[in-house]
């Protein structure tokens, strides 16, 4: 079999590579231009109608305005299963290209090969909570520590609407916090928070809409409740090393070691594992509908008092 090369542009100068690798995060502004935006916005709103076919999401009546169908959604998890937009930005050239020059660099022998494994289109309606403190691998687990998001602001991210916070350097020590669950169902949707560590280094990380903001799977970051009267859209993506095992969601009697889930997205260089094959994904998205009001009697229910953690469990959240 002949193997395919995927080519990317490498848009980034040595000082940044050196910044990520020293830092865990790397911001890019201006990296999606304003037609680009829209496009996600106008999808983002045909996702939630249930105008692509699949088993979460039933069509909506067209009398619903667009508000009506987002304000219930704080996440929606795999977009790109079903939308081919979500899909084109899965593979965004100068996003896969950064992330050819990133994503492993820390390793040795590394070609810059990069895959996807996740996309999360965060809505945030207003008054809609953040996430508390946590780490991505623990999550999505690699056997190399190159768990990558590539979180692109949507809107502008400010700290009155609930951008992410994040600790630089948190990545260095490899290490996985422990987690519990927290105390706080206003600020904080129902994921368990990560505990243990230094939290005073903290910085926001406040964007303009267009940037996409690069950040390890150790590091450790979190985002707050939306206090504005805006939406906070963003779409992150989680990407690996191409050479790395995917052991996540495993199953019954898999050796951590061996696993590897095929539902993978190569984006540059080549698929080292090309000969497995892909496994085809569900056509599905899964919703994460929590909200602060709700929350505040039942941290894992939404506004409707339904239970979500099966749902987002499911999802392996990153
Ligand atoms: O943007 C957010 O609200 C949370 C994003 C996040 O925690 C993640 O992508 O892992």
């Amino acid at each position: 079999m002949v193997q395919e090369w995927i080519d990317v542009p490498k848009p980034l100068g040595q000082e940044q590579v050196k910044f990520f690798v020293e830092n865990g995060y790397l911001v890019l502004p201006g990296v999606i231009g304003p037609d680009e935006l829209e496009e996600l916005k106008v999808d983002t709103v045909r996702i939630a109608r249930g105008q692509y076919a699949n088993e979460n999401i039933k069509p909506m009546p067209d009398a619903l305005s667009d508000d009506q169908v987002l304000r219930n959604i704080l996440c929606i998890h795999q977009p790109h299963y079903i939308s081919p937009t979500m899909l084109k930005h899965v593979k965004h050239p100068q996003i896969c290209g950064a992330l050819s020059q990133i994503t492993a660099a820390h390793l040795p022998y590394w070609d810059g090969s990069v895959k996807c494994m996740q996309s999360m289109l965060f809505v945030k309606p207003p008054g809609f909570q953040g996430q508390a403190w946590h780490q991505d691998e623990i999550y999505i687990p690699t056997r190399d520590r190159s768990l990558i998001g590539a979180w692109t602001a949507i809107d502008d991210a400010t700290i009155e609407n609930g951008c992410l916070w994040i600790v630089p350097e948190s990545h260095k020590m490899g290490y996985l916090y422990p987690q519990k669950d927290h105390d706080n169902p206003d600020e904080f949707d129902f994921a368990q928070e990560s505990y243990g560590f230094e939290q005073k280094g903290e910085i926001p990380v406040e964007v303009k809409a267009g940037s996409v903001v690069f950040f390890n799977g150790y590091l450790l970051h979190r985002s707050r409740k939306n206090r504005s009267n805006i939406y906070r859209r963003v779409l992150v993506n989680h990407y690996m090393n191409a050479y790395s095992h995917l052991p996540w969601n495993l199953k019954p009697g898999e050796h951590v070691a061996m696993a590897d889930r095929r539902v993978i997205v190569p984006v540059s260089g080549k698929d080292p594992y090309a000969w497995k094959g892909l496994e085809q994904p569900p056509k599905s998205v899964w919703l994460r509908t929590c909200k602060a009001n709700a929350a505040a009697t039942d941290p894992k229910a939404d506004h409707q008092g339904r239970d979500n953690s099966k749902r987002v469990e499911e999802t392996a959240k990153g």
